[in-house]
């Protein structure tokens, strides 16, 4: 997690752990995009053979940090709105741009949604200390409610695991939830529609053969 505008920040300690807070296993980095000595702290992740790609909402700084990654501007930049301090969406498509070192760099438009499909496992990964203390949980379905012997309550009730971390948990999984059903019923449809099709072509050879 790269937090840009580091030279603009009165309080960067400050902001820094309300990210972390996040998920402790988050590496959040702060850079001033603009400035090559401070984004090198980000070369240990641009190494020959490996591709990064930038994500986040437009205007945070994505073409610019790609920029002085590159050494050289290739990715047009624009200031952000003066009134609302948001982002003109300049970059428009994806684009992927070779580092010196033999890193490949993903500068992507900024975006206004992330869908999640099929993200159990990155889930899971992500807040592995939420699925270690489930699985001292009574009922393995445990939904860490108010279900009696439930590890992950106490773990909130006792401060060790925070709220905040547990809330995002139980968001991305509920998103997933959600995902994977409509992603489920459009396929339903496709399947239907594919049905309605071979029905209308042996319709069809039908009536030529006769
Ligand atoms: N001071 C300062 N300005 C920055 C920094 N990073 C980006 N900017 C400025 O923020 C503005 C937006 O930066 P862009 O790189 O165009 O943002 P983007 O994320 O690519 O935006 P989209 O292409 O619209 O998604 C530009 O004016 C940059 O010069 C930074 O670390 N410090
Ligand atoms: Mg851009
Ligand atoms: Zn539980």
């Amino acid at each position: 997690m790269v937090l840009s505008k580091l030279d603009l920040c009165a309080d960067p300690e400050t902001q820094q752990s309300q990210v972390q807070k996040l998920g402790n296993l988050l590496c959040v980095e702060m850079v001033n995009c603009l400035d090559s000595a401070s984004t090198s702290v980000l070369l240990p992740w641009c190494l020959s053979g490996k591709t990064v790609v930038m994500l986040g909402s437009s205007g945070s700084g994505k073409s610019t940090l790609s920029n002085t990654l590159l050494g050289r501007e290739l990715q047009t930049t624009n200031a952000i709105r003066e009134d609302d301090g948001k982002g003109r969406h300049t970059t428009t498509r994806r684009s992927l741009l070779a580092m010196p070192g033999g890193a490949m760099i993903l500068d992507t438009p900024g975006m206004r949604e992330l869908q999640l499909s099929s993200c159990e496992e990155g889930v899971a990964a992500t807040f592995v200390d939420i699925e270690v203390l489930a699985e001292s949980c009574r009922f393995s379905d445990c939904q860490h409610d108010s279900e009696p012997d439930c590890e992950v309550r106490k773990a909130l009730d006792s401060g060790e695991l925070d709220e905040r971390c547990f809330e995002n948990y139980s968001k991305l999984l509920r998103e997933q939830a959600m995902n994977a059903a409509t992603l489920a019923e459009r396929r339903a449809k496709y399947r239907e529609l594919g049905r309605y099709i071979k029905r209308v072509q042996s319709e069809i050879k039908k009536i030529k053969r006769s």
